[in-house]
């Protein structure tokens, strides 16, 4: 049968899953308001009139990192100007200067540097979870947690478990990339394989924790790579129902090896949201990340799939350090602001997308 919007809205009334050429077909199809009505069909199926948001920080503890991806503007050499690694004290610091009563998470994620220890992760996340017990411990991406492994000689499950003794939480979605190996060489040559990555993940889940996915698009990647990305996100999602949310990272070019191609467009962003929440049928959340796609298109977004806007952030470094003109943090009444405007319900979460509540109003 041919692949039609009105075919694809049958499909989506009737609770069916799509297909990878569908998605394709989705991905250049020009009708855009068309695709985010069927987008909205799900999303509304799944979350109501709720947009979700978070009060968390994050913390970037080192960009020292011996793998050299091409589109990372963060990354340094241990030697280059510029690097640095925080000593566990000033992780430390950086927590209490980014914590507030209401912060419910810390999003820690990190270069794989030469020469730390296995011991300063596992105490780092020990001693702010000693330190904060309520907030959620959201750190180390997949290719970190691969790296702790081979530095600690110990398998991935191992890692996981002794991290999650020490208070981890769960594993945020960075490092996915593009899982194409043909793409994945030339933007990230000496990072783990996607099936590495979908690995660790898979073992994340085993060992009792949930995790986030992402996919950095608007380099030299094709639809049909995007397609391939999210189908096999979809396939691991089904074998364990880890996946908390998904991501679409948006490409950010300045001071990258990638610096002579154009920011992402509205179109492309708000497409890549309402194709990921067609596409991933057993994901529970899409996530439209302000700092990547500007507060602005992250509104408009909850119109075409998204039920997330991530959150407040203080402070980010990563998309920072690639040209984001979206600034580092946003207060929490600018996120209500934002999302109460275009007509939604503004949902505080924490990272499991349980309620979470806002802190008692100081007296005066
Ligand atoms: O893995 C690096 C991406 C990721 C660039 O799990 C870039 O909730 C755009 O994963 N342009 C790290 N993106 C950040 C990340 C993340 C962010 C927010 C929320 C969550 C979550 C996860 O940032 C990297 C890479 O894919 N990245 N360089 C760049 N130039």
């Amino acid at each position: 049968m041919a692949v039609n919007l009105k075919s694809i809205r049958e499909k989506v009334e009737a609770g069916l899953r799509l297909s990878s050429e569908e998605g394709v077909f989705l991905m250049t199809a020009p009708d855009l308001l068309e695709i985010g009505a069927i987008a909205n069909i799900v999303r509304r199926r799944k979350n109501g009139n709720r947009a979700h948001y978070i009060v968390n920080a994050h913390i970037n503890h080192t960009n020292i990192c011996v793998n050299q991806c091409r589109f990372c503007a963060f990354q340094r050499g241990a030697d280059e100007e510029g690097a640095y690694t925080m000593s566990l004290q000033t992780v430390m610091e950086e927590a209490k200067a980014g914590y507030a009563p209401g912060v419910s998470e810390f999003h820690i994620v990190g270069g794989l540097h030469p020469d730390l220890p296995y011991g300063y992760y596992r105490g780092m996340i020990a001693s702010l979870h000693q330190a904060y017990p309520d907030v959620h411990l959201q750190a180390f991406t997949a290719v970190e947690i691969d790296y702790f492994a081979r530095i600690a000689g110990m398998g991935v499950e191992e890692t996981l478990r002794d991290l999650k003794d020490a208070g981890l939480g769960s594993l945020p979605g960075g490092g996915a990339e593009i899982f194409d190996p043909v793409i994945r060489k030339k933007i990230c040559p000496d990072k783990i394989s996607g099936k590495r990555w979908l690995a660790v993940h898979e073992a994340a889940h085993r060992a009792g924790m949930r995790s986030n996915a992402t996919m950095l698009y608007g380099h030299i990647e094709s639809p049909e790579h995007r397609i391939d990305h999210l189908m096999q996100l979809r396939g691991l999602q089904d074998r364990t129902g880890g996946f908390l949310t998904f991501i679409p990272l948006a490409f950010h070019p300045v001071n990258t090896d990638f610096d002579n191609r154009h920011f992402t467009t509205g179109q492309l962003d708000i497409r890549m949201l309402a194709v990921s929440r067609l596409m991933l049928d057993n994901f529970d959340h899409i996530k439209a990340f302000w700092i990547m796609i500007t507060p602005q298109i992250s509104q408009l977004s909850l119109f075409f799939g998204a039920d997330d806007v991530d959150g407040t952030v203080i402070e980010e470094k990563i998309t920072n350090a690639a040209g984001a003109q979206s600034g580092k943090a946003l207060t929490e009444a600018r996120l209500v602001g934002l999302i109460r405007e275009a007509g939604f319900e503004p949902f505080r979460r924490d990272t499991l997308y349980n309620p979470a509540a806002a802190p008692e109003p100081a007296s005066v």
